[in-house]
């Protein structure tokens, strides 16, 4: 192995950090966003263009993969990275959170969680060795712990108990990851919005040790001020040296507050997903393409961006593909916005080593101000 897993800070304005995340299978520059490509697609996006539009790092899961088509057939296959044409790092969700938004019949108990597919009704077991076992055959360089993630709202009682497990199964995560360099096992902090309970949480997962902690049970319905009320302490209870992935989050907006409250890697399905219902993220905000404003706009979605679509087509052909259903709408929109993603991603880097973010974040939040054109 030649080069092992490594977080490097660069430097930091504030709370905000940027630095490097060194992998054998490459860089992951921090703050990095991770686009979802949940059953080893990011979806109408060929795996060459995501990188194009400067993504370092994918999100895999663990739950779809299972599923269909099995982590043993993966790796039969030479493993995730081979089968969908990525060589550079992958990140792979553990399971419990989408068997509990996504599957049926679920049953939790101190070993694991049994459930039956959302797909066929067939029925499977996950807990954290078989996650990690999972996670493993698949060939993730970033993997999960095994916990759960409490739907909201609950009692903090619930809250806490949930998150006891949580790290009882941590360690069972750790245990069973074992010594594999060059691969890394982070550790999710739980504890909903109760101050007591996140920095119990994170106590009990630095007692472990992992290469990286994860903000989890955010973006749960909480909404931003609550969320951004943790941020305000939990980064801190983290080690320093290490990176923070706050997981699921988010809107543009949530990515700034995070990053300036200290979060080092974020995921959300919301670029690729609204991509594919006709919401476009701009500078200037959201801007709904299937709206009959844009039906004979020659000008691009937005004049500033250096992506495809805006680069070689108008508001009213993106309005008529969308209508029409045509595939390629997904397409140039899920480019859109994974570029305007990136491009946020690299201005947050740029500016935090620049110690100019305070006045990078009061333009980005100007320019939404004015609005769409
Ligand atoms: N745990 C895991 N995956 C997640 C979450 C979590 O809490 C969240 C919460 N926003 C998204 N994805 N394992
Ligand atoms: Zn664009």
């Amino acid at each position: 192995m030649t080069q092992r897993f490594s977080f490097e800070l660069t430097a930091t304005d504030g709370r905000a950090r940027t630095g490097v995340i060194s992998t054998p299978r490459g860089e992951i520059r921090t703050p990095a966003f991770m686009p979802v490509g949940t059953a080893g697609t990011v979806k109408a996006m060929l795996p060459e263009n995501v990188r194009a539009t400067g993504a370092d790092i994918l999100l895999g899961n663990t739950y779809h993969l299972m599923l269909r088509p099995t982590a043993e057939r993966v790796a039969r296959l030479g493993g995730l990275h081979r089968f969908m044409n990525w060589d550079r790092p992958i990140l792979t969700d553990s399971g419990g959170f989408q068997v509990m938004s996504l599957a049926d019949l679920r049953k939790l108990t101190e070993e694991g969680v049994t459930f039956r597919s959302h797909i066929d009704g067939s029925k499977h077991h996950l807990s954290p060795e078989r996650s990690m076992e999972i996670q493993r055959l698949l060939g993730s360089d970033i993997v999960m712990a095994f916990d759960e993630c409490p739907a909201l709202p609950a009692t903090e009682e619930a809250v806490a108990k949930s998150m006891r497990l949580s790290m009882r199964w941590a360690r069972r995560s750790r245990e069973a990851f074992g010594d594999r360099p060059g691969h890394a096992l982070f550790g999710i902090m739980q504890g909903g919005v109760t101050r007591d309970l996140r920095e119990e949480s994170a106590a009990a997962l630095r007692e472990i040790g992992f290469e990286g902690y994860a903000i989890g049970g955010l973006a749960v319905g909480e909404g931003q001020e609550a969320m951004f009320g943790v941020l305000d302490y939990a980064p801190g209870f983290l080690p320093e040296d290490r990176p923070r992935y706050l997981m699921g989050v988010g809107k543009p907006d949530d990515i700034v507050g995070a990053v300036e409250r200290g979060v080092d890697m974020m995921d959300c399905v919301l670029p690729s997903r609204s991509g594919r219902t006709g919401q476009a993220w701009t500078r200037r905000g959201q801007v709904n393409i299937k709206n009959a404003r844009h039906m004979d706009d020659p000008r691009p979605l937005d004049e500033a961006c250096s992506c495809p679509a805006c680069r070689s087509y108008s508001r009213a052909y993106l309005h008529h593909v969308f209508r029409a259903q045509e595939i390629i709408a997904s397409m140039l929109l899920t480019w859109h916005n994974l570029h305007y993603y990136q491009e946020l991603m690299q201005g947050l880097r740029a500016a935090i080593a620049a110690g100019r973010l305070g006045e990078f974040v009061a333009a980005f939040h100007a320019a939404r101000a004015e609005g769409d054109i």
